[in-house]
């Protein structure tokens, strides 16, 4: 158990010692600490001298990592071995975007060859969609893991999107989402895919029918075919849901869902920034494989990232952590990473079933910086807990305008200097600041942040970026020593919606006749009574 390693209660006398040390003081105290804390892998710098940590700290929490297995932990991972028990899976993301030429193998076979089957096959297709002219419009229908990789990656590179293709994203079972999409496009010059790793999720059957209804009214059955393919791992859904399974790219049981968008699950990000760029995402995420393979702990980002997770969490008592990346194109990187890392991580029981008694998974929140400063940041700043951040933002930008981008710049380096340095009683009395506001006024400081800068936003970096959290997230779980690629508290609330679905359908009279708690019970009936005016 973690809390009963020998390191664990060395960092907690760590921690005693540090809790009364200001990072103010650290930096003081050495002037190589920047030097020392940072990263630097390909076009990637990591900057973690602002946290609350010495050398000492660092070594330690490095043996808490090599006493929790860390490192026949990502062996096991990366060769395959079932490392999800619950669901009794491997794990292979990575394999999706191994360009080392070594096999991979489930269950004494190599899925290499499977791999590069699929992404012959996507290239293929993609390339023919771009250059086919009468498509206009993709619309990718799928939820969660098969929705929000590919939504916030074609976003991220909207840049070097085709100008003649626009990509749609159909997650929510609200016909709110599917009538919008469908209001702006045209039956003949669009295509959908319909995303979905088990082909059951109520939420993209619904909207895939609605969809396939739409098209077919317009243009007949036939017209299903050249329309519609699907991503999935379950061919016989597919063929009963009408789409040929020639129509359809497949993908594992070995694939989780939320890790999912370097598959298939990606085609519409192929279509959109053509299979070449793609491919870059891959090499990216790929180059990241490999330093986290092979390099040190002490000189491994991830691995780094998720130790000092553990740090904030379980010695410092932090439960919340903010990603802010200034940069636009990736203003969906903090809803992505919240399914990435809450889904994952958000565990109570460890891998052999016990409760667990220490913090385990953090929320995760953010917003492209400097909007984000106008709204929370306060909190971050004078609020009285701990919100440990990572900073993100490229040097160079893929819009460089005008003072734009070095504006920018200086509010990502202001950020995490002023969470660092504060302001003290003293500078603010001497600013002249009157006396009954120098408290208001005074920032504490000594609040946690790294701060991850690459070269230019290409899928490359992407890429880079992407897999360092999918292992900053799987150090993490290691540690916690629970199966960070499950999700059975998913399943309570989808069970219940079903009982009730018959119950808002069938009855409109007002009755409840399902067993429900008092609330649940009142609010079915005064929907349905609502309802049943309202909708005559
Ligand atoms: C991800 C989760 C979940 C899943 C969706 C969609 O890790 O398992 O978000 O991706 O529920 O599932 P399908 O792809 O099976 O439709």
């Amino acid at each position: 158990m973690l809390t009963s390693l020998p390191a664990f209660s060395s960092l907690k006398k760590e921690y005693q010692s540090l809790k009364k040390t200001n990072m103010r003081e650290l930096f003081a105290r050495d002037k190589q600490r920047a030097e020392k804390f940072s990263i630097e892998y390909k076009d990637l710098f990591f900057d973690y001298s602002k946290n609350i940590i010495t050398g000492t700290t660092l070594k330690t929490l490095i043996k808490l990592a090599n006493e929790s297995g860390l490192n026949p932990a990502i062996k096991a991972m990366f060769s395959g071995e079932k490392i999800n028990t619950t669901e009794k899976r491997a794990v292979l993301h990575t394999a999706l975007r191994n360009r080392s030429g070594r096999p991979v193998y489930v269950d004494g076979k190599d899925v290499m060859p499977e791999v590069k089957e699929v992404l012959k096959k996507m290239k293929a297709f993609s390339d023919a969609v771009r250059k086919d002219k009468t498509i206009t419009d993709i619309v990718n229908i799928g939820i969660g893991g098969s929705d929000l990789g590919p939504k916030m990656v074609t976003e991220a590179l909207h840049h070097y999107a085709a100008p003649n293709l626009r990509t749609h994203f159909v997650s929510n079972v609200d016909g709110t989402d599917i009538t919008e999409v469908l209001k702006g496009i045209k039956p003949e010059s669009t295509l959908f895919i319909i995303s979905s790793k088990t082909f059951t999720t109520q939420e993209t059957l619904t909207n895939a029918t609605t969809a396939r209804n739409w098209l077919v009214k317009a243009l007949g059955e036939k017209a299903v075919a050249k329309h519609f393919v699907a991503i999935s791992t379950n061919a016989e859904k597919v063929k009963e849901f009408g789409i040929n399974p020639d129509n359809m790219f497949v993908f594992w049981d070995w694939v989780g869902g939320r890790y999912s968008l370097w598959s298939a699950i990606g085609l519409s990000i192929a279509i959109a920034i053509g299979f070449d760029k793609f491919s870059e995402l891959l090499d990216g995420a790929f180059a990241m494989d490999e330093h986290f393979k092979s390099a040190p702990f002490a000189e491994n980002i991830p691995v780094i990232m998720g130790l000092l997770s553990v740090w904030y969490y379980d010695f410092w008592g932090a439960r919340v952590n903010a990603v802010l990346p200034y940069d636009e194109y990736l203003r969906k990187l903090p809803a992505y990473l919240q399914q990435l890392q809450m889904e994952s991580n958000g565990k109570s029981v460890d891998k052999q079933g016990n409760r667990i008694r220490y913090a385990t998974g953090a929320v995760l929140f953010g917003e492209s910086g400097t909007n984000g400063q106008h709204s929370f940041y306060q909190l971050i700043h004078q609020g009285t807990q701990m919100i440990p951040c990572d900073f993100i933002a490229p040097a160079i930008s893929l819009n460089e305008t005008g003072d734009h981008h070095s504006i920018l710049l200086a509010n990502f380096l202001a950020q995490p200097e002023a969470l660092m340095m504060g302001k003290s009683k003293a500078e603010v009395l001497a600013e002249g600041t009157p006396k009954d506001l120098v408290n208001q006024k005074v920032f504490t400081g000594n609040r946690p942040s790294n701060t991850i800068l690459v070269d230019k936003m290409t899928p490359f970096n992407l890429g880079m970026i992407l897999a360092m959290y999918e292992h900053k997230i799987f150090v993490e779980g290691v540690l916690w020593n629970i199966d960070s690629f499950d999700q059975w508290g998913v399943e309570l609330g989808k069970q219940l919606a079903k009982k009730i679905l018959p119950e808002l359908q069938g009855d409109v009279k007002g009755r409840v006749k399902g067993k429900h708690d008092s609330s649940t019970s009142n609010l079915i009936a005064r929907i349905n009574k609502i309802r049943k005016k309202g909708l005559k």
